[in-house]
């Protein structure tokens, strides 16, 4: 049965989906969803709350893009990914709702600053900030982005296991944004050891040319 993700290439939530999707050897089908307007009633009939991106498998549905990780590394058996151990998945549950609700957040105000993103309409939408600013809000997120990273473990640049996992897929793109973005990255080491080794995997190195950065 053929995968359907409704996508859209700017979004990092869809970027994300999109190199799991890769990453598992999947076949899928992208339907693109348009990031400027109301979205389309094919959509809402799968996410009633519009976000980007949702899967359909057969007549299975489901949005939110960890669940759709969780999901597919479940349906493929790629328990390397998603371990099974109850102790292990939790650590790796852990990153990603840490991820989610305390990372993402803070990033997001450089991120939004740096690439011109305006919420509902995406990156671009409107003119990137001077450098000092996006440096600015950045210096803000640092003393956050730091603390979070104590979750993550030492002496290796992934998050859990010593491997890449479903934690590190999930911040692949907005990792990628952090390592383009005119920001002093040395401040947050732990972070930027994260993103450096995330962006080489090579499934999202063939995905860099539709992510949308660097343009500045
Ligand atoms: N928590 C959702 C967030 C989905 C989301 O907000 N996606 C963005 C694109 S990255 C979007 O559609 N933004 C515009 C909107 O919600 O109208 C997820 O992880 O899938």
């Amino acid at each position: 049965m053929t995968l359907v993700l409704h996508d859209h290439p700017l979004s990092s939530n869809a970027q994300k989906a999109r190199l799991m999707l890769d990453i598992v050897g999947a076949e899928y089908t992208l339907r693109e969803v348009p990031f400027a307007t109301e979205r389309p009633d094919w959509h809402l009939a799968v996410n009633p709350l519009g976000g980007i991106p949702a899967l359909s498998d057969g007549g299975f549905q489901l949005a939110e893009s960890n669940t759709i990780l969780r999901y597919l590394a479940d349906r493929e058996g790629r328990d390397d990914l998603y371990p099974r151990d109850p102790q292990a998945r939790a650590a790796i549950d852990w990153v990603l709702d840490l991820w989610a609700l305390v990372v993402r957040p803070a990033c997001f105000t450089y991120e939004a600053a740096s690439y011109g993103i305006v919420l509902g309409r995406g990156m671009y939408a409107k003119e990137a900030a001077p450098a000092a600013d996006v440096q600015a809000l950045f210096d803000k997120a640092v003393p956050k982005l730091n603390q979070a990273m104590q979750v993550l473990d030492a002496g290796g640049p992934w998050a859990r296991q010593g491997r890449m996992t479903i934690a590190d897929i999930a911040a692949t793109p907005v990792l990628h944004r952090l390592l383009h973005a005119p920001v002093d990255t040395a401040q947050t080491p732990r972070l930027r050891a994260w993103a450096e080794a995330c962006v080489e995997i090579p499934e999202w190195q063939a995905l860099i040319p539709i992510c949308g950065v660097p343009r500045r």
